[in-house]
């Protein structure tokens, strides 16, 4: 696990540069404003260049940042921000194995509701039910979101409906597609996957310590650096759109829904979630193929319950209530999304 190398100073510097984004800042005023010497400004500066970032330096003027890379460092990304308490604390990694793990470890210490765990890339990301999630550098986004939510531990399956509702909106604001949810946790567009969540949990019977919230989301990715196994069935936001997605730009975006999601869902209860999910999922009266725990069930979905299970009725006319599984569409009901 690699920790961000960029330390407070860092931001400090890049803070200034900023304020006057046409002029040089000298060396010096730098060190004397931030209390650090001279040859840490240049160091620190020299960093900031190695992460991608063009400072231009003139020995008697100083320096001027040209272009900031895209990166999701606090630094580029807290500006951006226009959330109220979502992501105000980012713990960034330029890699980790998995933002799940690492959220699970600070939830455990203490982490406070609405602390986030973002990555450049993950060694080890997770799908459910022990899959992978292909996190490569730089492309996509991989975050984490610490919950609190009080709610009874059986509710929490709605905070993935909230998820998926919420990284929905956010594509949709973001580049106007149309995504489609796909119970439970994953988002498509035009049938393939540009999106998936996985949620954990750390609770007793009848209270939850804390939620994990992870969310993936395919963003620059083109389709021939996926590999041969999702290659036919994962796409990314360009992929779609025809064009580069800013990652910091779509993360705004995605922080924002979540808040506002997840205050609605504590406001006023999982309803407000659900009406929106069955729009975005369109999936009462569909056929659908299930696997749910080693067994394989064709029937129409029916809906949703309050609990977020998903209502299936079999070929013989009887109701089940699913908990979690995998759905697939039989082909020719996979049209679109
Ligand atoms: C998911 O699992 O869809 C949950 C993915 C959650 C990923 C986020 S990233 C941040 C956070 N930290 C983590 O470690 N995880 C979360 P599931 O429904 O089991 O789908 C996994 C399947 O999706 C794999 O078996 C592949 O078939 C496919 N897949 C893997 N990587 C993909 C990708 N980047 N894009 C689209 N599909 C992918």
């Amino acid at each position: 696990m690699t920790r961000d190398p960029k330390p407070p100073i860092d931001e400090a510097i890049l803070q200034l540069l900023r304020e006057r984004p046409s002029a040089f800042l000298s060396g010096e005023e730098i060190s004397r404003r931030l209390k650090v010497t001279r040859t840490a400004v240049w160091k620190r500066v020299r960093g900031l260049r190695d992460l991608g970032y063009e400072i231009e330096g003139l020995r008697r003027s100083g320096y001027r940042l040209v272009r900031a890379p895209d990166l999701l460092t606090p630094a580029e990304v807290k500006p951006l921000l226009r959330t109220r308490w979502l992501g105000r604390k980012i713990h960034y990694f330029h890699t980790v194995d998995s933002t799940n793990s690492k959220a699970y470890e600070l939830g455990l210490q203490g982490a406070e509701e609405g602390e986030v765990v973002l990555a450049e890339s993950q060694t080890g990301g997770r799908g459910r039910l022990g899959r992978q999630w292909f996190s490569p550098p730089l492309v996509n986004l991989y975050l984490s979101i610490i919950l609190r939510p009080m709610i009874p531990p059986q509710k929490a399956s709605l905070l993935t409906l909230m998820a998926a509702v919420a990284t929905g909106e956010a594509i949709q604001k973001y580049s106007g597609l149309h995504p489609l949810i796909k119970w439970p946790n994953d988002i498509l567009l035009r049938g393939r996957k540009v999106a998936g969540l996985l949620n954990e949990i750390r609770s007793e019977m009848d209270r939850i310590h804390f939620v994990v919230l992870g969310i993936g989301v395919n963003l620059n990715m083109e389709r021939r650096r996926f590999s041969r196994e999702i290659r036919g069935v994962a796409t990314s936001l360009k992929e779609e759109m025809g064009e580069a997605v800013s990652r910091k730009a779509f993360l705004r975006c995605l922080l924002e829904e979540v808040e506002r999601w997840y205050e609605t869902f504590l406001r006023e209860g999982g309803d407000a979630i659900l009406e929106v999910w069955r729009e975005k999922a369109g999936i009462q009266g569909r056929r659908v193929n299930i696997t749910s725990f080693g067994e394989r069930l064709i029937g129409v979905a029916v809906d949703v319950d309050s609990d977020g299970a998903l209502i299936l009725e079999t070929e013989d006319g009887k109701r089940k209530r699913i908990l979690a599984g995998d759905v697939e569409y039989p082909r020719k009901e996979n049209v679109d999304s």
